[in-house]
This record gives structure tokens, C-alpha cells and sequence, in this order.
């Protein structure tokens, strides 16, 4: 059975929803980020991303994290690509070529899209929005999504998915990737393929499951 280290208010819920669409049984093992806690060393310190234990897992104290039988693995992409080809069907990829397509996107959405979509989420989580550096942090950053969002909403208003035309692994991927640009009030709207296509994900009973046990977990 394979075990996940994370917490749901991680990038471990694409891990979590992805297992929730295959209906996989798996081992969680919480550990929340070392970032949100007070002093992550303290004695009674819940198990986190700096804790031995955890180090010892995985050293670059980084969740989500994989394991199986003895094998580790961590990266949650490349996790969900795991998971998915022991998972099978639909969601997996059905040849090398789905393969590739799938890392591509992977690749495309981690490097053009997540950090600049997470930095407006924490603007916006920090409660700086309204603030002039807050707003000049966004502009900058939205600016830097309007690239990678129009290409994003090209290929989904012609293939309609990610990958293969249906949904697979790869939507996952890049959904919640790009949930975070919607912290951004409208921001997802000036794309309407991407809109359109992140509403029909989120609409599937895993992606709802997944997010009821999110929002059970303290913020
Ligand atoms: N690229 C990595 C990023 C992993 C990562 O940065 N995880 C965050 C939580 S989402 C973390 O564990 N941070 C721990 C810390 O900074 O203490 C992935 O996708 O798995």
C-alpha cells in the first residue's frame, strides 16, 4: 500500500485527489510544514517538514512525499505520474506519447505558472491585496501569468483536456496549479477555456471529496 506524507493544505491535495479518483487505499501520515508552526522544534511540536523523522524520509524536508515498499519518492507531479500508471485507465497515460505530453505539461505548468500563481495567492492569504506593494506584487506577477494563461486557454478551448482529449492525470496536475491564480478575483475569468475547463474539474465528486477533508484540517 503506498503512504503519503503531507498534509491537505499542501500541494499534497493533488496526491490526495488523484487517489480519491482511483478510490486507492493508501497510509497518510500528516506532516504539516514546518513554516506554519510557531518554533517546529518545540518538544510538543506536531510532525513536520524539519522534524529527524521526517528528514530521514526525505531530506530536502519537502512535502508530499511517497513512499512505496522501500521505494521514496517526493515531487508531487511526478508522484501523481506514479500513481497514476499503477492506477491505470483513463486517467493514466496510454502510450509513450500521453507519457511525454503529460511530463510536458507538468514541466510547463510548474516552471511558467506556479510560483507566479502562488506568490499571488500568498498576497492575497497575507492579507496585503489592498496594500500598494501587495497590488504592485500582483500587477507584476498576473503580468507574468497572461503568457502562459493564454497558451493554457488556447489548447484547452481546441483539445477541451490536457492530454489525450479526456480527463486525466495531467488535468489534476495542472488544475491545481492554476487554482491558485484564482485567489485573484477574476483573474481566471479573462481566460474562458481555462475558466470553463477548471469548473468542470472541480466539479468532479473526487475533487469535492478531496476538498471537504482540506477544509476539516486547521488553517
Ligand atoms: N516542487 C515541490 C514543492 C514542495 C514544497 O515546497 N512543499 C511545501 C508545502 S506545499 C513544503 O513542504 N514546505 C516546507 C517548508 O518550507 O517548511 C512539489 O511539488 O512537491
Amino acid at each position: 500500500m503506498l503512504t503519503i506524507y503531507g498534509v491537505y493544505r499542501s500541494r499534497a491535495a493533488r496526491n490526495f485527489w488523484l487517489l480519491e479518483e482511483f478510490d486507492m487505499e493508501f497510509e497518510h501520515v500528516p506532516v504539516i510544514q514546518a513554516y506554519r508552526l510557531p518554533d517546529p522544534e518545540a518538544e510538543n511540536a506536531p510532525f513536520n517538514t524539519q522534524s529527524p523523522g521526517f528528514l530521514s524520509v526525505s531530506p530536502a524536508g519537502a512535502v508530499p512525499v511517497l513512499k512505496d515498499g522501500d521505494f521514496v519518492l517526493s515531487e508531487s507531479l511526478a508522484m501523481n505520474h506514479y500513481i497514476a500508471r499503477k492506477g491505470g485507465g483513463a486517467l493514466a497515460p496510454a502510450d509513450d506519447k500521453e507519457t511525454a505530453l503529460m511530463e510536458q505539461w507538468a514541466l510547463y505548468g510548474m516552471t511558467a505558472i506556479e510560483a507566479h500563481a502562488l506568490a499571488i495567492m500568498y498576497v492575497h492569504a497575507e492579507g496585503r491585496a489592498k496594500t500598494p506593494g501587495g497590488e504592485a506584487e500582483i500587477t507584476a506577477e498576473t503580468g507574468r501569468l497572461r503568457r502562459p494563461l493564454a497558451v493554457l486557454d488556447s489548447h484547452l478551448r481546441e483539445h477541451g483536456h490536457m492530454v489525450g482529449g479526456r480527463f486525466t492525470v495531467a488535468d489534476i496536475n495542472m488544475a491545481e496549479i492554476v487554482r491558485y491564480a484564482q485567489a485573484e478575483p477574476g483573474l481566471v475569468d479573462l481566460y474562458p477555456a481555462v475558466a470553463k475547463w477548471l469548473a468542470n474539474c472541480h466539479a468532479r465528486p473526487a475533487f469535492k471529496a478531496m476538498w471537504e477533508r482540506r477544509l476539516a484540517e486547521p488553517a
